[in-house]
């Protein structure tokens, strides 16, 4: 016979432990889009004894990568990218001019499987709504439940600490704005967020590299948000700059740990 509470103290228990668990972590992504699953993934990869947690504040990860382009599920990357996706075991198709196709459904699978493998633990359904910054430089994040946000709730959200916090909200980079909000002046050339470019694909891709960095003492920026953070154009549905981005922003980390 069935004991529905043993269901349920097994989901509290288990879950209570993952959280307590990373109230003190090395590095605190927020965003489960590709370039926070790779940054991840990356960062377990190269030091596995690194405690890494991300959160995603929709039940599902993979941020805009399921949609492809347009809803065509399918990506488009180049040679650099193409390497990664073969690293995670995603098949790709030759196109024309050094361009790759992949199954976008695929593609966010495997980076999430892989990502979770290594050893990130991923809590969804929890949204980034402040950092705690301590003389000038971030030490964590302040997190509550999306659905308490949703609904506008007066709930108190609770915080854990972290040595690294990454930026990997997408377009509106979210952690950005956060710490702006709050009077502090970021590492761009005017101290502001500058906003992102109208489409130019070539330039999006190569800027991103460059704009994957630290914004703020302990705060790095990664994919789309790199671009919207530090300046540089959007482009498109082309994804090898947000594999690039996660991976480039792990070994920065590490370099600095
Ligand atoms: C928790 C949050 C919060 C928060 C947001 O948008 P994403 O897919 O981001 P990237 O940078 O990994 O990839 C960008 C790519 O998808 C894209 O949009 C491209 C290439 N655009 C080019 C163009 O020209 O349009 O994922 C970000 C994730 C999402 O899942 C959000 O739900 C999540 O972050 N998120 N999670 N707390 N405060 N804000």
């Amino acid at each position: 016979m069935l004991d529905e509470t043993i269901i349920s103290r097994a989901i509290i228990e288990t879950y209570k432990e993952k959280f307590v668990n990373i109230l003190k972590s090395d590095v605190a992504i927020a965003g489960g889009g590709p370039s926070g699953l790779i940054a991840g993934y990356y960062l377990k990869k190269k030091k596995p004894d690194l405690k890494v947690v991300l959160f995603e504040r929709k039940l599902s990860i993979g941020g805009g990568m399921w949609g492809g382009g347009m809803m065509m599920n399918e990506i488009v990357v180049q040679e650099e990218g193409k390497k990664i996706l073969d690293e995670f075991g995603v098949k790709s198709k030759k196109f024309e001019n050094g361009y790759y196709t992949a199954d976008s459904i695929e593609t966010v699978s495997a980076l999430a499987l892989n990502t979770v493998k290594a050893g990130v633990t991923i809590l969804n359904a929890i949204s980034v709504e402040d950092t705690i910054i301590e003389d000038n430089i971030a030490k964590g994040l302040v997190i509550n439940w999306t659905s308490a946000l949703d609904i506008g709730l007066h709930v108190d959200p609770l915080a854990l600490r972290a040595d690294h916090i990454i930026d990997a909200t997408g377009h509106p980079c979210e952690i950005a704005h956060l710490i702006e909000k709050k009077g502090k002046k970021l590492f761009t050339r005017t101290g502001k967020i500058i906003g992102e470019g109208a489409m130019y694909a070539d330039k999006g891709e190569r800027v991103i590299i460059e704009n994957t960095k630290e914004l703020f003492p302990n705060v790095w920026a990664c994919g789309m948000a790199a671009n919207a953070v530090f300046g540089g154009p959007r482009m498109g549905p082309i994804f090898g700059g947000m594999l690039l981005s996660g991976k480039i922003v792990a070994e920065k980390i590490l370099q600095k740990n």
